[in-house]
């Protein structure tokens, strides 16, 4: 009796193992199921949402086909210490995909005056920012720009839909040289009246970035406190801010170009 227990158990134990031994093996050839599975657990039962945060307009319209204009959120950096902010992205003109760095409306009265350290690194507002793009104005933090594009436009006109100037250049900040303007290859697609060339580029493209403190203008004093504290790439001082000279002096308003005249209610300068 004690013979023939043994060679049951002998034959039990083969067969037990040699069928985990299986079973484990087949899971392990197919390990497509097993992700799936093993993700789709992990989602669950966490409650984690998995998704991508892109770095700039043209990134969302690229990864998402029929994107609408409006506000989205971007994170310049990816993984960086920079958190994500919101921004404002139009997908519908010229091919779409365009980052909005800096706008002003006439009718919203002012303009964002940053210090040096405002004007690098914070998205700086004049209002909040919204999907309607007459409600607000913008200073982008300079250290995002060159990430967002190097092709530039830049819009002027009684409003958004009623445009004025329009115009496109390759563009980048010098981010060793103060954020300084470096803007070539013209092309005006928009003259209604007035001058075709912006100020931006035919005088102020090369300066560098000055603000309320910290002067890097050919002024022998600092053009920023002359014209409502307002942070712009001044010479001695300005032919063309698209902050204008805020409430006293000057028109609260964009200039095309000049100091006294071509100024509007809407300006905006955009890039992808
Ligand atoms: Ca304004
Ligand atoms: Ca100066």
């Amino acid at each position: 009796m004690k013979k023939n227990l043994c060679i049951v158990l002998i034959l039990i134990n083969p067969f037990v193992l040699s069928g985990q031994t299986a079973a484990k093996v087949n899971n392990v050839e197919d390990p497509a199921k097993i992700g799936s599975v093993t993700t789709g657990s992990i989602e669950k039962l966490a409650g984690v949402t998995i998704e991508t945060i892109y770095k700039n307009c043209k990134e969302i319209l690229d990864n998402t086909p029929g994107a609408t204009d409006g506000v989205y959120n971007i994170d310049p950096d990816g993984s960086g210490a920079i958190e994500p902010f919101d921004c404002y992205c139009d997908m519908t003109t010229d091919g779409g995909g365009w980052t909005l760095v800096l706008l002003n409306n006439a009718g919203v009265a002012g303009c964002p005056r940053p210090y040096w350290d405002e004007v690098v690194n914070n998205v700086n507002l004049n209002g909040a920012l919204s999907s309607d793009i007459t409600t607000f104005d913008l200073f982008l933090g300079v250290s995002f720009w060159n990430i967002m594009g190097n092709q530039v436009r830049l819009d002027m006109g009684a409003s958004p839909t009623s445009l004025s100037h329009r115009a496109y250049y390759d563009f980048s900040l010098d981010d060793g040289n103060n954020y300084a303007l470096v803007m070539s290859n013209e092309s005006v697609t928009i003259h209604t009246e007035g001058t075709s060339s912006p100020g931006m580029f035919t005088y102020h493209n090369g300066r560098q970035l000055t603000t309320r403190d910290a002067d890097h203008d050919t002024y022998s004093g600092n053009c920023s406190n002359n014209y409502y504290e307002s942070a712009w790439w001044y010479g001695a001082c300005m032919s063309g801010s698209f902050w204008g000279g805020g409430l006293e002096s000057y028109q609260d308003a964009p200039y095309w170009t000049g100091t006294a005249a071509e100024y509007f209610d809407y300006g905006s300068i955009w890039l992808k």
